[in-house]
C-alpha cells in the first residue's frame, strides 16, 4: 500500500512540536520533525518518536473496564454507563455534591477535548473538591501573575528571539522542553542568542544539561529563591539601577516593594542561598544593564514553601529592569483562540480571588477553583458532612504524583465508587469501579488551547487525526458530556451530540446576544471542540469576526494549513496596558498578600542548612509518571537513579552504583526508600537527586514494560502537609533526608 503522510502537533509536552508522520498498511512507519512547521521548524525529541509506541502499545486501553469482585472485566460503553448511572448519582443524592470530587491531571492540558469540556463537568458534579496537578506545578506562578496583571493566563515569558541575557532559575529545558514557557528547541535558540553575543546564566542545585550549555551557573541551596531574588531587587534599589522602562505608567507600588525587601540585603542572605553577596550584586547589575534581558524561572522555584513569592519576585525584577513586555524581555503571547487575557474589556477587569471556599479539613483556600491535591487523602479519610465518598480522576495518576502517595493509595481503597478516564490500568486506576479509555492521541484532532497563551512566538496550528477510531470508541469530551448528564440525572442513554447542541445554542446566545443566529448557522457543520475552536478562532484577535474582518482567521483556514506548518502569526508584541485586567488598570507590583506573606522568609533568613537535602529531576525520556512502558523510551540507562557529590558519596559511604536507603524522619517515625546511587560532581554538595513518576512495582496495573525497571517513587518519601500556604502547592524540594549505604 502507498505510504502517506500526516502532520500532527505532538501532544506529550509543551513544546508543541510539529510532526511528520508517515503511515503504511495501517501502521506508523515514521515519525520525524515537520522542517516546514512554522513554529518549531522540525525539532523533535525522542518521546514524539515513543507516539508509534504509545499507539501500539498492548498494554493501552481500548475497552471500558469494570471492576466485578475486585477482579477487572473489559466491557462495552454502554455497559460502563450504566455502571456509572448505577452506582454515582445515590452516592452523591445521599450525601450531598461535595462527596463527589474530580481530579484532573497534566495530559488534559494537551487536549482540546479535555480542556475544554473539563469545566461542564465540575460544574454538574458542583462540588468544591475540585483538584488538579497544578497544586503539584504552576499555581504559584498563575496565582503571582493574576495579582500582578490580573488574569491566572497572563504570564510573562522571555522573548528569547531576541534577548541578549537570559537568567534560568529553577528549570531544566534540555531535559523538559519547557514549560509555562511553550519553546521548542531552547537549545538552537540559546546557541542563537550566544552566537549574537547574548549570555545565558542558570541557577539551578545541580549542574543540569541546560547549565552546561549556560555561559555561567551557580549553584543554590534548595528553596532559597526568594532569598537571592529579593537580594537582587534590594541591589537594584541600593545601586539606583531601577528603571521601568515602557511600561512605567503602568506601575503600582514600586516604593511598596521597596520597603519590603529592606532585610533582605544580599550579606544577608548570601549563607542562605550558598551565593556570595558579590555573584548576587552581579546578577542584579547584568539583568539592569543588559538593554534586552529577561528572568524566567520554573518548577524548582514553584514546588517549594516560597513558591507564590519566588514566582512573584521574578516579575518584579523584570518589572524593575525596564524588561517587562520590552522586546527582548519578558513578554506576553497572544493566542488565536481561547486567549482568557485577550477576552472582555482591555486594560482593566475584576483582577482575580481566592479563597471563596476552604478545604474542609485543613482550611486551605481554594484558588483558581481549586483545592491543594495533597489534601485529597485526608478529605477522604476524614469522616463527616462533605467527606469525599465518589472520585472521577481524568488524566492522572497522583498516587504516584502526588506527595505521600502510600496514603493516598490506601485513601482510595475505601471510596465508594471511583470512575478514571485514563488510558492505563496504573498506580491510580487500579484502585475504581469503572475505566473509560481515551482513544490514541493519533486519533485524535489536536488544537491547543492553553500553550499559544504562553508561546516564543504567535502561531495557530491544528491537526486532523491521523487514524479513524474504533466506531464505538467516543471522543473524550463525549465521554465528560456522558458523564456530567448521568450526574445531572439526564440518564445514561442521553446522545452526547445533541446535547452539546443544546449547550452551544445557549452559550452563543449567552456570549453573542442577536449575533448568535448567525454563527449557529456558520458552524452547522462542526460540533464538539471543532465547533468551539472555529468560533474561539473566528472571535479572536486575528479571527475573521464572523465576516467583518475577512483576512482574519477561521478554522477552515488554519486546517487548510496543516501541510504546510501551520499559520505563523509573528513575533510577541507588547500588549501593557490592553492586557492587564487589574481593577486598577495597572500592574499591580506589591500585591498586599505578597507583602504580608515576606513575614515568613524574613523570620527564615537564619535557618540552618540540613545536612543532606533531596531535590527531584526530569529526564529527557521521561514524562512524569506515565511514558516508562514505552520501547524506545525505556531502553538505555535506569534513570530512576539518586544523583550524590562525591563529597556527600564518601563522607557516607556510598559507592556508585550501590544501593541506599534515603529516609526522612517524620513524627510517626522514619520513612525509607532504597535507590540505586549515582556518584556525580554535577550535584550541589549536600543534595541528593532523585526523579519522581517512577515505583511501577505495586501490585494489580497492566504496565508490563514498565514493571521491569520499576525505579522507586520518590512521592513516598515527601509530606503532603508541607505547601506553600498562598498557592496551596506542595513542597517537593528541599526535603532534609538521611543517606546511607545499604549492605
Ligand atoms: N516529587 C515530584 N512530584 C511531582 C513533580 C515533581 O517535579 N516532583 N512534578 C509534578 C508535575 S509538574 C506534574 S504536572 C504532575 C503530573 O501529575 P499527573 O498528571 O497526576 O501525572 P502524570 O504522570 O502526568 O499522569 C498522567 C495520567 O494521564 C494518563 N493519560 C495519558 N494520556 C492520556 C489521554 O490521552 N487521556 C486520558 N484520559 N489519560 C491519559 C496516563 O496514563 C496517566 O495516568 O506530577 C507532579 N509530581
Ligand atoms: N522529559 C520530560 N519533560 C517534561 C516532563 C517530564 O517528566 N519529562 N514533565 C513536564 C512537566 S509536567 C513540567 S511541569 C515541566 C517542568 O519543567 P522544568 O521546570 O524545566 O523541570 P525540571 O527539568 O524538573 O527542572 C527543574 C530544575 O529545578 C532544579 N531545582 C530543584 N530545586 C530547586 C530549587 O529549590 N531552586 C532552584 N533554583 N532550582 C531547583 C532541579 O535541579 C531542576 O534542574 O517539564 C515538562 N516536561
Ligand atoms: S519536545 Fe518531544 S515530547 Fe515535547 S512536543 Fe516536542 S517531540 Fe513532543
Ligand atoms: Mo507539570
Amino acid at each position: 500500500m502507498l505510504e502517506t503522510t500526516h502532520h500532527r502537533i505532538c501532544p506529550l509536552c509543551e513544546a508543541c512540536c510539529g510532526l511528520e508522520i508517515k503511515v503504511k498498511d495501517g501502521a506508523v512507519s515514521s515519525i520525524r520533525g515537520h522542517a516546514e512547521d512554522v513554529f518549531s521548524a522540525g525539532y523533535i525529541c525522542p518521546k514524539g518518536v515513543a507516539l508509534k509506541d504509545l499507539h501500539e502499545d498492548p498494554d493501552r486501553l481500548r475497552q471500558p473496564l469494570i471492576k466485578r469482585d475486585g477482579v477487572f472485566m473489559e466491557a462495552t460503553w454502554e455497559e460502563a454507563f450504566a455502571e456509572i448511572e448505577r452506582r454515582l448519582p445515590p452516592v452523591m443524592a445521599a450525601h450531598g455534591r461535595n462527596a463527589s470530587a474530580i481530579v484532573v491531571g497534566n495530559p488534559s492540558a494537551h487536549k482540546i477535548g479535555l480542556l475544554t469540556y473539563f469545566g461542564k463537568l465540575a460544574r454538574a458534579l458542583g462540588t468544591h473538591n475540585v483538584f488538579s496537578a497544578s497544586t503539584l506545578d504552576q499555581m504559584p506562578k498563575q496565582l503571582a501573575s493574576g495579582l500582578m496583571f490580573g488574569h491566572w493566563l497572563s504570564v510573562a515569558l522571555p522573548d528569547i528571539a531576541r534577548t541578549q541575557y537570559l537568567l534560568v532559575i529553577g528549570a531544566n529545558p534540555l531535559a523538559s522542553n519547557g514549560s509555562m514557557w511553550t519553546v521548542p528547541d531552547f537549545k538552537g535558540k540559546a546557541k542563537a542568542l550566544q552566537a549574537r553575543g547574548g549570555r545565558l546564566v542558570v541557577i539551578d542545585p545541580r549542574r543540569t544539561e541546560t547549565a552546561a550549555v549556560a555561559d555561567a551557573h551557580h549553584f543554590i541551596r534548595p528553596g532559597a529563591d526568594v532569598f537571592l531574588l529579593a537580594a537582587m531587587v534590594h541591589t537594584l534599589f541600593a545601586e539606583n539601577l531601577v528603571r521601568l522602562g515602557l511600561v512605567a505608567q503602568w506601575v503600582n507600588g514600586v516604593d511598596e516593594v521597596k520597603a519590603a525587601v529592606n532585610p533582605f540585603t544580599p550579606e544577608a542572605v548570601a549563607e542562605r542561598c550558598a551565593i556570595a553577596p558579590e555573584t548576587i550584586r552581579t546578577l542584579a547589575r547584568d539583568l539592569a544593564n543588559t538593554e534586552c534581558a529577561a528572568v524566567y524561572a520554573r518548577i524548582g522555584t514553584c514546588t517549594q514553601s516560597y513558591g507564590t513569592l519566588a514566582s512573584w519576585l521574578v516579575d518584579v525584577l523584570n518589572v524593575l529592569t525596564g524588561h517587562l513586555d520590552a522586546p527582548g524581555g519578558a513578554m506576553f503571547a497572544k493566542s488565536a483562540a481561547f486567549g482568557s487575557n485577550t477576552a472582555g474589556k482591555p486594560g482593566i477587569g475584576k483582577g482575580i480571588a481566592t479563597g471563596r471556599h476552604q478545604a474542609r479539613v485543613s482550611g486551605a483556600p481554594e484558588v483558581m477553583g481549586e483545592l491543594p491535591i495533597s489534601c485529597l487523602a485526608e478529605e477522604i479519610e476524614t469522616t463527616g458532612a462533605g467527606q469525599i465518598r465518589a472520585l472521577i480522576t481524568v488524566a492522572t495518576n497522583p498516587v504516584l504524583s502526588s506527595p505521600n502517595g502510600p496514603r493516598l493509595s490506601k485513601a482510595l481503597d475505601t471510596l465508594d465508587f471511583m470512575v478514571s478516564l485514563d488510558i492505563y490500568l496504573n498506580e491510580t486506576t487500579r484502585h475504581a469501579d469503572v475505566i473509560l479509555p481515551g482513544p490514541s492521541p493519533l486519533e485524535d484532532l489536536h488544537y491547543d488551547v492553553a500553550f499559544p497563551q504562553l508561546s516564543w512566538r504567535n502561531h495557530a496550528r491544528y491537526s486532523p487525526p491521523v487514524f479513524e477510531r474504533a466506531p464505538e470508541q467516543p471522543e473524550e469530551w463525549q465521554t465528560m458530556l456522558k458523564l456530567a448528564a448521568i450526574v445531572q440525572g439526564k440518564g445514561a442513554q442521553v446522545d452526547a451530540n445533541a446535547l452539546d447542541d443544546a449547550q452551544f445554542a445557549d452559550e452563543a446566545q449567552r456570549l453573542f446576544g442577536p449575533q448568535a443566529e448567525a454563527i449557529l448557522t456558520a458552524t452547522r457543520h462542526l460540533k464538539g471542540p471543532q465547533r468551539a475552536l472555529d468560533v474561539a478562532l473566528r472571535a479572536g484577535p486575528y479571527g475573521d469576526g464572523f465576516g467583518t474582518r475577512p483576512d482574519g482567521l477561521t478554522l477552515a483556514k488554519v486546517m487548510a494549513a496543516n501541510t504546510t506548518g501551520g499559520i505563523d502569526l509573528g513575533e510577541l508584541q507588547p500588549r501593557i496596558p490592553e492586557l492587564l485586567r487589574t481593577p486598577s488598570g495597572k500592574i499591580e507590583l506589591a500585591p498586599p498578600s505578597l507583602l504580608a506573606d515576606l513575614q515568613r522568609p524574613a523570620a527564615d533568613l537564619n535557618f540552618p542548612a540540613p545536612d543532606l537535602v533531596l531535590i527531584g529531576r526530569r529526564d529527557v525520556r521521561t514524562n512524569n509518571s506515565w511514558m516508562h512502558n514505552l520501547p524506545v523510551l525505556a531502553k538505555g540507562p535506569f534513570r530512576c537513579t539518586a544523583l550524590v557529590h562525591p563529597l556527600d558519596a564518601s563522607r557516607l559511604g556510598l559507592t556508585d552504583g550501590a544501593q541506599a536507603l534515603i529516609t526522612r524522619d517524620t513524627l510517626q517515625g522514619p520513612l525509607s526508600l532504597q535507590a540505586q546511587v549515582h556518584v556525580s560532581a554535577e550535584m550541589m554538595p549536600g543534595v541528593v537527586s532523585l526523579p519522581h513518576g517512577w515505583g511501577h512495582d505495586l501490585p494489580g496495573t497492566r504496565l508490563t514494560l514498565a514493571a521491569q525497571r520499576p525505579g522507586v517513587n520518590l512521592n513516598a518519601l515527601l509530606d503532603d502537609q508541607q505547601r506553600d500556604p498562598l498557592s496551596g502547592t506542595s513542597v517537593l524540594g528541599g526535603v532534609g533526608v538521611r543517606m546511607a549505604a545499604v549492605s
